[in-house]
């Protein structure tokens, strides 16, 4: 008895942008993910005023999904995949964003992708915003400071549902709605939102606001899908690092425990449907006046999610400092190394026991059913003679976080619906744009500069994984 529910949705999980490549066929716009270049750790990714020439952009032809899906979908199913995680990129739908009528090449691509995972028995599970809305939207409305996004992404999210109502069932939101709590670096609010700031701008309640007005929308495309069809399952998706206390001083551990609320507050909206009081504290205490409007608040109520799926790849450490009285947290500046795990080639922290305590967390706080649609070792790999990659890393990263997934499900009692590790085939880093920086059972043959013949071969967790999933997870 492995202690994984029959029906367990093992597979993988992957975003449009990162994998799909053909970046203006079918009738496609230009997404936020198009105008960025390839950065390099340390090297964050430029956000270019539109498509310039001579620029690297990796995400126009990532790996070219957009032709060889067929491929790809028979080498998950052959590992054994239940389920496919992967995003509708909008910019196929309404390619400005602002259309009122989608475009059918567009609806048709994915009607196809899914009649292919369901022929192979696999179930699709689908974010409607991975990091990837249209640009038009930035540069017409200013992203989502913009109320009238709102409509948009409604509209959008209607007409998929609608559309695929009999082939999707599980549906997410936002895709890590939470990592634009790191305001002050361009990445996140702009991936998350299309925020550009100008130079001087408080970025902290613009935040807020764009932040509100995507909530109110992912509430409104829940209560959407009850009324299409009430057996679609609507989640959100939530970026989840544990920030522990760096010593148990009782400030380390009030810094820590405020730290959680500043980034974990959008859980509580889509949960209960209603902000937590400490952050309406917050606000007034900062003076941060936002629109949020009867209206609003009502429809939040409407429209709490299903589930919760959230990321897990790292935690994060934080401590209390004299020059901070009101132990306030800012992500940017507030985070120290944890002595007592290791960490990745990128400095993100491995902890394996992170994720059976934030399966906890999630669990003791709101009592949901909960998916893991992201976790994975970004790496580099090195493509030995025969095509194999012994990546023996992986796997050990891999079957450490299962067996603490284990314990949460088995001793814990922790109610989880699956597992899928993130970047199942190597994909365009969203954090860097960089190729190297690997996840995959499946080697692509490309790299940084976009070299290479892109052709597919299985690494060792290839058949790791297909014998994980083949036991329920009795054997890693
Ligand atoms: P990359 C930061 C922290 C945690 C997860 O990330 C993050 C990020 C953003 O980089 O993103 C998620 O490719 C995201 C995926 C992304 C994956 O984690 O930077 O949902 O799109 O590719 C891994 O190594």
């Amino acid at each position: 008895m492995s202690g994984f529910k029959a029906g367990f949705l093992w597979g993988g999980a992957v975003a449009a942008h990162q994998l799909e490549g053909g970046w203006k066929e079918g009738g496609k716009g230009i997404s936020v993910a198009d105008v960025m270049t390839a950065g390099a750790h340390g090297v964050p990714r430029e956000i270019t005023d539109g498509v310039l020439p001579g620029k690297n952009y990796p995400n126009h032809e990532a790996i070219d999904f957009y032709h060889r899906y067929k491929d790809d979908l028979k080498l998950f199913a052959e590992m054994g995949y239940k389920c496919f995680r992967t995003s509708i990129a909008w910019t196929r739908i309404f390619p400005n964003g602002d259309e009122l009528t989608p475009n059918e090449a567009g609806l048709q691509f994915y009607d196809d992708m899914f009649d292919e995972c369901r022929k192979l028995g696999i179930e699709p599970v689908i974010t409607l915003s991975h990091f990837e809305m249209p640009y038009h939207l930035v540069t017409e409305y200013g992203g989502w400071r913009n109320r009238k996004l709102i409509e948009f992404f409604v509209r959008f999210a209607k007409v998929v549902f609608t559309r695929y109502q009999h082939k999707v069932k599980y549906w997410m939101t936002f895709n890590e709605i939470n990592n634009q709590a790191n305001f002050h670096e361009d990445f996140a609010p702009f991936t998350n939102s299309g925020l550009k700031y100008q130079p001087g701008e408080d970025r902290e309640p613009v935040m807020y606001q764009a932040a509100h007005y995507e909530l109110v929308a992912s509430a409104l495309a829940v209560k959407a899908a009850r009324e299409i069809n009430p057996s679609l399952q609507v989640g959100c998706m939530i970026a989840m690092c544990p920030i522990y206390p760096l010593t148990c001083a009782p400030n380390d551990m009030m810094m820590a425990m405020n730290a959680m609320h500043r980034r974990y507050w959008f859980t509580d909206v889509h949960v209960r449907g209603k902000y937590p009081q400490h952050l309406l504290n917050y606000f007034e205490r900062r003076g941060f006046e936002l629109d949020i409007t009867d209206e609003d608040r009502q429809a939040l109520t409407q429209g709490c999610v299903d589930y919760i799926g959230f990321s897990y790849y790292m935690s994060f450490a934080t401590k209390a400092t004299p020059d901070n009285p009101q132990l306030d947290y800012d992500e940017t500046t507030s985070l120290v190394s944890n002595p007592y795990v290791q960490k990745s080639d990128w400095g993100w922290q491995i902890d394996p026991v992170g994720l059976r305590y934030s399966l906890n967390w999630f669990y003791d706080h709101y009592q949901l059913p909960l998916f893991i649609v992201e976790n994975g070792f970004g790496a580099i790999d090195v493509l030995e003679k025969d095509g194999t990659v012994n990546d023996q890393y992986r796997i050990d990263y891999l079957a450490a976080h299962i067996a603490e997934m284990k314990k949460a499900v088995v001793e814990d009692g922790v109610d989880l619906m699956g597992y899928t590790p993130w970047g199942c085939i190597d994909l365009v880093s969203a954090g860097t744009g960089e190729m190297k920086k690997r996840y995959g059972f499946i080697y692509v043959d490309k790299d940084n500069e976009g070299n290479g013949t892109l052709a597919r071969s299985r690494k060792k967790s290839f058949a790791w994984y297909q014998q994980v999933i083949a036991t329920n997870g009795s054997e890693l």
